[in-house]
């Protein structure tokens, strides 16, 4: 938790950047001193390395065959020990530093992700993909969490052995460590090359990758229409194709892999041997002593080895990269402004609603809704009546501004509705979806999700019996402490709606709407709630989706739409009275009705 709270006040907008390698650094903000210490610590594990060689050199050329007594070889050898004890303590702390920034940076990254993601708008989720979100929130952070704590330390430690190493070759012998390096350059050329491609081919086995995740998830989500349908052997065939390209763009990926390993061993060893021949003959030359030799056969491991690694390493980094840029576009995203407006309400809405030529459409594309306008006073029920398709949840979804209307006016107690903050907006009006959503948590917990204080068993129950779903939940062996959802009890369509609706009644809206909110529910129920209903709706602004007459013909206002325009507008009796849509349901309603008490009239005979 305090490394949570110490860190997460940094805002990682400012860690995206076009320049990537900037952007990881802004990332670090935070962790840098500790990214320091790490490299710190490697600068010395490595020194401590190139020591021992040094020593080993002191050994063999002036003690050695010299008389030595007991004591200088007891110091020797201490030596040897301290200087091996020094270079793993240093190793071990440097690892550990980098790991602790990797988690430090990815806990927060994470964090930031999720939080985040819950922010963008409506639009945005539209559009995207839960599975393709969820890998980048994983797969990639975790890629960015091996940067940190393998690559780009891994780098600092080739960079330093390196240089450590060639600074004392080269006062030992200048002509034998330049010889020694020849074929770096030609070694980081090729990493070069194989940076390049191997970005560009990680880059899109990442997006395979996300592509299978997506259809893992809609596969998992959608697995009652595909057994419902049979379909499984279909949707296994789609997902094998899937499969397949990430098969085959992973073993281009590998692929290059085993191109560069080969390559660069046989530029290494052959440096190496020749290295090796030419020290040789240097020593019996006498022109560099025996101990000289030694040191160099040992530091110039620690100079070409880790070269081969820098590219590997490179190509590693370049996922990270890869990785950066693909978690950044979420992070670019911008989010719904919550609490901005030009207008700071106090106290609650009254609930005028005014619609003054009012259009719509999701982003640029036909028009959903078309100059709808209306007036609803405070208090009032309205009821919106229309085909599938014709625009109702569409206009409901402007009143909390899920969405931003396109055109005309529209007008909150007497202030257009764009100039208040959402998160006012959604506190004061309360939305049952079309689509009830329960988490996978217990019925209180759920019902209780949208008031931001304790609530008493009292209250959540009268909001459960509104909704007509107390009696249900009494018959759970925990109550309302029974788990819903995958480990508890499955509720069906009409309870969940119902579980819902008792939701949005206890977070006592000032303006309600029920988009369909009972349209799983059995006509007794309904009635059962309506009622209930009726009770609530009073001083609240009420709207009222539903495809039953009984259920509209209560409001106040009823609208009828089709193609997202208002073609009738009344109360009841006002629509009955005319020729047009609202009747012709009404009709054909009302003729159901009694050629069913016909018929169970004859079956009681
Ligand atoms: N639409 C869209 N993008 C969305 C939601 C809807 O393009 N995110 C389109 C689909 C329809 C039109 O907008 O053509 C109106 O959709 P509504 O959901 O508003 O329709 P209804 O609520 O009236 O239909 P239903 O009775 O089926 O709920
Ligand atoms: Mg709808």
């Amino acid at each position: 938790m305090a490394l949570a709270t110490s860190t997460s006040s940094y805002d990682l907008k400012n860690a995206v950047s076009s320049n990537r390698l900037r952007g990881l650094w802004r990332m670090m903000t935070g962790f840098r001193l500790k990214y320091l210490g790490a490299t710190l610590s490697l600068a010395l594990a490595a020194t401590s390395k190139t020591v021992t060689y040094l020593l080993l050199r002191h050994y063999v050329d002036d003690v050695l065959g010299q008389g030595e007594s007991a004591g200088t070889l007891l110091l020797i050898a201490l030596g040897f020990v301290g200087l091996a004890l020094f270079e793993g303590t240093f190793t071990f702390l440097s690892g550990r530093l980098a790991a602790q920034t990797a988690e430090g940076v990815v806990l927060r990254l994470r964090n930031y992700l999720f939080d985040h993601i819950q922010r963008l708008s409506f639009t945005y989720h539209d559009h995207s993909q839960t599975g393709e979100l969820v890998q980048r929130s994983t797969s990639d952070v975790d890629a960015l969490r091996r940067f940190f704590a393998d690559q780009a330390i891994g780098v600092g430690r080739i960079v330093l052995l390196f240089a450590i190493n060639l600074t004392v070759l080269l006062n030992l012998n200048w002509k034998l460590a330049l010889f020694s390096v020849i074929v770096v350059p030609l070694i980081v050329l090729i990493s070069v090359f194989f940076f390049k491609r191997v970005s560009k081919a990680y880059e899109s086995y990442q997006e395979q990758e996300a592509t299978l995740s997506s259809t893992l998830q809609e596969n998992l989500s959608g697995v009652r229409v595909v057994k419902a349908f049979a379909r499984q052997a279909y949707e296994r065939d789609r997902f094998e194709t899937d499969n397949w390209e990430k098969f085959q763009r992973g073993r281009q990926l590998l692929m290059m892999h085993s191109l560069y390993w080969p390559v660069t061993d046989i530029l290494c060893g052959l440096q190496m041997l020749a290295g090796f021949f030419v020290g040789a003959l240097m020593a019996i030359n006498g022109t560099i002593t025996v101990g000289t030799y030694m040191a160099y056969t040992g530091m110039v491991i620690w100079i070409i080895w880790p070269m081969r690694n820098l590219g590997r390493l490179i190509v590693q980094m370049s996922t990270g990269m890869v990785s950066y840029g693909r978690v950044t576009e979420i992070i670019e995203e911008e989010r719904e402004p919550l609490t901005a407006g030009t207008y700071s309400p106090n106290g609650d809405l009254r609930g005028e609603l005014v619609f003054q030529d009012v259009c719509f459409e999701y982003d640029s594309s036909s028009p959903v809704l078309k100059e709808i306008s209306f007036r609803c006073e405070p208090g009032q029920a309205l009821a919106l009546l229309g085909s599938t398709g014709s625009g109702k949840t569409s206009l409901v979804n402007l009143l909390p501004r899920f969405y931003e209307y396109t055109g005309g006016s529209l007008t909150l107690d007497g202030v257009e509705l764009s100039a208040y903050p959402r998160e006012y907006l959604r506190q004061q009006i309360g939305i049952v979806e079309q689509e009830p959503f329960l988490f996978s948590r217990t019925i209180r917990e759920n019902i209780t999700y949208g008031v931001g204080r304790d609530v008493s068993q009292a209250e959540i129950e009268a909001a459960a019996r509104a909704a007509a779903i107390h009696d249900v939940i009494a018959t759970f062996p925990d109550g309302y402490d029974t788990l819903v959802g995958e480990k508890g009890v499955t509720l069906s369509g009409g309870q969940k709606q119902r579980v819902v609706i008792a939701r949005t009644l206890l977070s006592d809206p000032r303006i309600l709407i029920l988009d369909d909110a009972t349209s799983s529910v059995d006509a007794g129920t309904e009635g059962a709630i309506r009622a209930a209903l009726e009770g609530l709706m009073q001083g609240r602004t009420t709207f009222i989706i539903a495809h039953r007459i009984q259920s509209v013909m209560i409001a106040d206002l009823i609208l009828v739409l089709d193609k997202g325009q208002i073609v009738q507008k009344g109360t009841h009796q006002e629509l009955l009275a005319q020729p047009g849509i609202y009747r012709e349901i009404y009709d054909l309603q009302t003729r159901i009705d009694i050629e069913l008490e016909r018929e169970v009239a004859s079956v009681a005979l």
